[in-house]
């Protein structure tokens, strides 16, 4: 049976075609309260899209733990056997809501574990590195990546001025110039949750950690020209993609690794541990394996399960705690402030955000709230009347030694650390020669777009420090593409 339309508050409604007006040519009435509604609700539909990250798309899914880390970590989603039910989210950075899948940018890949000891959540990229390793620069780094304020229009100039004027960018810029730029889909991709993180075990001993996340479907991407006509074609080809593989019961998944240095190692190590532009190499770290994070279930309304999914790396549970990177510390109040900001105060309380882990907390009230304890319960602590008591044991919260001056500096740099060493590792040593000839052509193509000379002439020098020859290579490649635009603008003054 049909079931009737109503309003809101449930009453049947007469009509969702005809307004109530005053004879069937007259005006409106302000008291067709349905008319109200349904269009008051309607300029209220949008809520403020991510200020970075804005699109994207996702699925439900379970992880699996196939492996044995307990003796790294007591977390209870990592343990032996266990399994948990997990919804992900992957999006593209510097793009608006409708902006095109396969414009080359860095991708989002972030998961939330509904874990019986609350929600842990990794909220990485299908990178392991950053292009900053102090938070204070991030709104500066967006700006430069979005649009100009005057015109609203993207513009090389601005990101290749950043670029160049943060050094620390150089190895992130490679792996965003090279083919991981333009995956073929959010399947056919790596993540990473690129930060170091802390792991505690049952006996208390701590250790470093670092998130992989390799693809079951392989690592494929696709080229510059293709990216540009799907663009125009489909500008939501990896969302439709994602979508059509679950619906198909095609279940992409990948395996979960992680990569454990002992805690007094970071003091020593190379490289520092907690800079987000470098990575650890595998043969100082190996990976071990985890478990394998499978996507089996659409969403069935992708507003309510995607676009409200509020994801932050300051949802760690028992035995994951962060590290001392500044970049970290400074996400884990931005995403909570983002989303009070974006969702709403209660946002924790929606479906797709909401612990399965009992809530028991003193936080109350705010716009749209909608669970409460027992009348009984005291709303203060301490109390004498049995509200919920705080356990620093149960929380097994992280911790490191600092007890330094306060000050504003770089972090300490370690024997082999240096902005442009590793990005010259990944060019010199990773790409073959198809990519590093690849990667030439999109250099070329995207500092080809810089009009100022100087920030030009810098770019050149950047990818001379990433590697001398590259930039030799840039530079006459660059000289060719004046020649050819000098001599196409003097076709352009003839044809006149
Ligand atoms: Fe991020 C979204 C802020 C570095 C990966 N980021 C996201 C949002 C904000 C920030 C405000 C929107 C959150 C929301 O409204 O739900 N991000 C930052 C700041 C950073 C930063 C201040 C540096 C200090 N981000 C950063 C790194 C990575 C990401 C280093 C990956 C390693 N960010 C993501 C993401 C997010 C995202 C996984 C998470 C939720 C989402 O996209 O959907 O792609």
């Amino acid at each position: 049976m049909t079931e009737n339309t109503t309003s809101q508050t449930g009453t049947p409604v007469s009509s969702d075609s005809h307004s109530l007006t005053s004879g069937p040519d007259g005006v409106a009435a302000l008291h067709d309260r349905y008319l109200v509604e349904k269009l008051a609700q309607f300029a209220r539909e949008r809520i403020p899209e991510r200020i970075v990250h804005a699109k994207g798309g996702g699925a439900f899914g379970t992880f699996t733990v196939t492996g044995d880390v307990s003796a790294y970590t007591k977390a209870a989603l990592f343990q032996p056997g266990a399994t948990t039910e997990t919804v992900q989210r992957f999006s593209s950075v510097a793009g608006e809501q409708g902006s095109p899948d396969t414009w080359r940018d860095v991708r989002g890949f972030s998961v939330k574990f509904y874990t019986t000891e609350g929600n842990y959540d990794i909220v990485g990229n299908n990178t392991p590195v950053f292009f900053i390793r102090d938070g204070i620069k991030f709104p500066d780094f967006i700006h430069s990546q979005k649009r100009l304020p005057g015109s609203g229009l993207r513009d090389a100039d601005m990101q290749w001025d950043f670029w160049t004027l943060s050094p620390e960018s150089a190895h992130q810029v490679t792996y965003l110039m090279g083919d991981r730029g333009l995956p073929r889909s959010w399947r056919e991709m790596p993540g990473f949750g690129s930060h170091t993180y802390q792991w505690i075990n049952a006996a208390g001993e701590r250790f470093w950690v670092k998130y992989h996340f390799a693809t079951n479907q392989g690592n494929v991407q696709m080229e510059g020209a293709e990216a540009e006509l799907i663009a125009g074609a489909d500008a939501d080809y990896y969302r439709r993609d994602l979508y059509e593989a679950i619906e198909a019961g095609n279940f992409p998944s990948w395996d979960v690794s992680v990569q454990i240095m002992p805690y007094e190692d970071a003091k020593t190590y190379r490289f520092n541990p907690f800079d987000l532009t470098k990575v650890w190499p595998h043969a100082d770290y190996p990976l071990i394996k985890v478990g394998t994070h499978t996507l089996n279930r659409n969403p069935e309304n992708f507003f309510a399960q995607i676009e409200q999914a509020a994801f932050s790396p300051a949802n760690t549970v028992p035995g994951i705690s962060i590290s001392p990177d500044k970049m970290l510390m400074a996400r884990v109040f931005s995403y909570p402030d983002a989303q009070r900001y974006r969702v709403g105060t209660n946002y924790n309380e929606i479906p797709v955000n909401a612990p399965i882990a009992p809530v028991h907390s003193y936080t109350r009230d705010g716009a749209a709230r909608h669970g409460f304890s027992p009348a009984g319960t005291p709303n203060y602590a301490p109390n004498s009347f049995g509200g919920p008591v705080a356990d620093a044991a149960a929380a097994g919260e992280g911790s490191w030694e600092s007890d330094g001056e306060l000050v504003r500096t770089a972090a300490t740099l370690h024997s082999e650390d240096s902005d442009f060493g590793q990005a010259g590792t990944l060019y010199r040593d990773v790409f073959d020669d198809a990519a590093k000839q690849r990667f030439l052509e999109t250099i070329t193509g995207a500092v080809g777009g810089v009009v100022n000379e100087g920030i030009r002439e810098r770019a050149i020098q950047y990818w001379a420090n990433v590697d001398a020859e590259l930039g030799a290579k840039l530079r006459a490649e660059l000289s060719k593409g004046t020649e050819t635009s000098n001599e196409s603008a003097e076709y352009v003054g003839v044809a006149e």
